[in-house]
């Protein structure tokens, strides 16, 4: 019975832990298409950090076609995307720092991939916020809706 009860205690542990992964754990696909792959980021703000995993599925070379993930307030949306310019480089995602960028990555080509560690106490509850690509073109269908619960 003792034995019993060590098992079920290890199988609920693994349990809660794998439900917690997946609130602190998000796989986003971006193809070529200009699709992302989930249209609706919620963090759980009681991830000590939630880590975006981003892929690029598409084709296309990433001077032609890159993809990244910025997020911002959506009120900062229509400033932010007016201030996007080539000169500032794929690595820069194409954006100068700004304090309404409040996370932003570099473009990924073909099949690349990198992970974005979010700090959930740098959103507000009840705040709508976006993410985005910010390469030319891309932001008017590449968009989603990130809040934190
Ligand atoms: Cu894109």
């Amino acid at each position: 019975m003792k034995k019993l009860t060590i098992i079920l205690f290890f199988l609920l542990i693994s349990f809660s832990q794998n439900t917690f992964a997946s609130n602190c754990d998000i796989n986003l696909e971006a193809d070529g298409m200009m699709q992302y792959s989930v249209k609706n980021i919620e963090i759980d703000s009681s991830c000590s950090s939630v880590v975006i995993n981003l892929k690029n599925t598409g084709t296309l070379d990433v001077s032609l076609a890159g993809h990244n993930i910025v997020i911002s307030k959506k009120s900062d949306f229509n400033y932010l995307t007016s201030i996007v310019n080539p000169s500032y480089g794929i690595e820069t995602g194409y954006l100068p720092e700004d304090s309404k960028v409040i996370y932003k990555t570099k473009f990924l080509g073909p099949n690349e991939t990198l992970a974005l560690n979010v700090d959930p106490k740098k959103f507000t509850k009840g705040e709508e916020y976006t993410f985005w690509c910010s390469f030319l073109g891309h932001w008017g269908v590449m968009n989603g809706n990130f809040s934190v619960k």
